[in-house]
């Protein structure tokens, strides 16, 4: 009698103990899969679905055909690193103190995917991070170190460096769906980020895409041949595509008989070093004629300017299509193994990039082709197809959207916003303006210090530091940003009302002059420079 009291009581427990271990299965198996893909330097222009017609992306404009598309999806900061600090933390710079690609980042801080691996899920972050030191919330890693390379790069595997031999958006790739199909734990959720290199500088193509925009002629946009009347701290850039991109380096002319002479001719034959000599031969077989070509020509001022355009054009499109490749691989993925419905796909880049406008490469200024990034998102589950969302967000965003769709509680401190209300219909408040910093100066490209805010239709922004500049900006009438309007009297009431939205939006997010000081001092500790 005894006994069986007792075996009924335990029967009753570990039926108990059943039922929570199949809710709790049933909760992870409703809980959405999340693929966060992320390039660096990917322009939006550089992809078809935002309509540009420079090229044709059909594995990313799949996405926001299936979901949705953001029209008006900024930065906080254009530049790497703070970037993915930014999108990881789901706060400011200032707040993260990742603020620029010099700052050492502390992982030991809060991020989405711990929070999301303390949830259930199984992680991995696979590709560029930028980021040093070991990815922390991530069961798997498998990172470039630094910026990484295009051909034969070195990844490092759970914290242990080891050379592939290949192109890097496509080893990407491979890890990226070996993680998928071997390496994670079927029965939960899961958080991938899957973050190429390209199309980063110094846009060095994969073998099957050398011919592909050989036979076409690029127009650079209207604004190419900018004088930056309006725009002194902008006029003392040093991106700009006829002045400072290198012939040997980027534009990959490293004639054999050294005639054409560049400030940064050893660092191009060190990426060429890396090719072994079959990617060697392939490389030279496409670029030794154009190399003839262009020395025969002796191209000299706007003529020389165009060809650059043209040039760097064709090799940024052709790493774009690896990339989109890449994500063609990964949608396929999905669809066969059933996980579509279920899973959310975003895919984005570290920051706009400059294809020409105002005459440059980089990014770094927060006018709009730099500022902007591309933001595409799909989730059959829960988004209808082929909406299109013009609201002000932020990768600030990112993190505390996916927590939601994630049913996880968004930390009290995360400075972000879910944007899931946006996608289900659900009417409310929406911000109306957007706030920028950005600290790496004096640095390379040249480009001052600064911050500023953006509403619907204007933007202010203030350079500091070595110069105390004030612009203003009325986006409709000026989508191009080629006049700065804040000393117009008829801009007078704008003026105020920006500059009172500014102070109010640096109150809100906690920042001031003396943390522009803070970081400043730090910037300058590490770069050994006077303060
Ligand atoms: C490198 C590039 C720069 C680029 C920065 C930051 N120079 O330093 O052109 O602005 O990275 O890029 S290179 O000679 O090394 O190519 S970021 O995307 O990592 O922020
Ligand atoms: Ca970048």
């Amino acid at each position: 009698m005894r006994n069986s009291i007792f075996i009924g009581a335990l029967s009753s427990l570990s039926l108990t103990a059943c039922v929570s271990a199949n809710k709790q299965e049933a909760q992870n198996v409703s809980k959405p899969n999340i693929i966060f893909i992320m390039s660096d330097d990917h322009a939006y222009q550089a992809i078809s679905a935002y309509g540009c017609g420079l090229n044709n992306t059909p594995n990313i404009d799949r996405i926001g055909k299936e979901g949705v598309i953001f029209t008006k999806g900024f930065v906080t900061n254009s530049i790497c690193a703070p970037s993915r600090a930014v999108m990881l933390t789901g706060k400011h710079s200032f707040v993260n103190g990742k603020v620029d690609n010099l700052l050492p980042f502390d992982w030991e801080q809060d991020n989405f995917a711990k929070q999301l691996q303390k949830s259930g899920y199984q992680t991995a972050m696979i590709g560029k991070i930028h980021l040093n030191g070991l990815p922390q919330g991530f069961d798997y890693s498998n990172v470039l170190p630094g910026q990484g390379q295009y051909y034969n790069p070195d990844f490092i595997e759970n914290g242990i460096k080891k050379q592939y031999h290949g192109y890097c958006t496509s080893i990407t790739t491979d890890i990226a769906m070996d993680w998928l199909e071997n390496k994670r734990d079927k029965n939960k959720p899961f958080l991938m980020l899957y973050h190429q290199k390209a199309p980063h500088r110094t846009w060095m193509p994969e073998k099957k895409y050398f011919d592909l925009f050989e036979d076409k002629q690029f127009t650079p946009p209207a604004n190419f041949f900018d004088k930056y009347e309006n725009r002194p701290v902008a006029a003392k850039h040093e991106m700009g595509i006829y002045k400072h991109m290198d012939l040997a380096y980027d534009l990959k002319m490293l004639d054999d008989e050294g005639e054409i002479k560049t400030r940064l001719r050893k660092n191009a034959q060190r990426m060429y070093e890396r090719m072994d000599s079959t990617q060697k031969a392939d490389w030279d077989a496409h670029y030794k004629p154009l190399i003839a070509e262009f020395k025969a020509k002796g191209l000299k001022g706007k003529e020389l300017a165009l060809w650059k355009y043209d040039r760097y054009m064709k090799d940024y499109l052709s790493t774009v299509q690896s990339v989109d490749d890449g994500v063609g691989e990964l949608l396929d993925y999905l669809d066969k193994n059933n996980l579509t419905e279920n899973t959310i796909v975003v895919y984005t880049s570290d920051q706009g990039f400059y294809l020409g406008e105002h005459g440059w490469f980089d990014k770094r200024f927060m006018y709009e082709e730099s500022f902007r990034t591309p933001i595409l998102m799909r989730y059959p589950k829960e988004i209808k197809a082929g909406a299109v969302v013009d609201k002000l967000i932020q990768n600030l965003d990112f993190a505390p959207t996916f927590l939601d769709y994630a049913g996880v509680d968004i930390p009290k401190d995360i400075q972000g916003e879910s944007f899931r209300k946006l996608l289900n219909g659900e009417s409310g408040e929406w911000r109306d303006a957007i706030y920028y910093t950005y600290y790496e100066y004096p640095g390379e490209h040249n480009v001052q210090r600064h911050y500023g805010i953006r509403t619907d239709r204007y933007k202010l922004i203030h350079f500091y530091y070595d110069s105390d500049t004030w612009e203003l900006y009325d986006l409709d009438k000026d989508p191009s940003e080629m006049n700065n309007v804040y000393d117009e009297p008829s801009y007078k009431e704008v003026q105020k009302d920006m500059h009172e939205k500014l102070v109010a939006l640096r109150a809100k997010y906690g920042d001031s002059d003396e943390n522009d000081q803070k970081h400043l001092n730090r910037f300058l500790d590490a770069k050994h420079l006077k303060h």
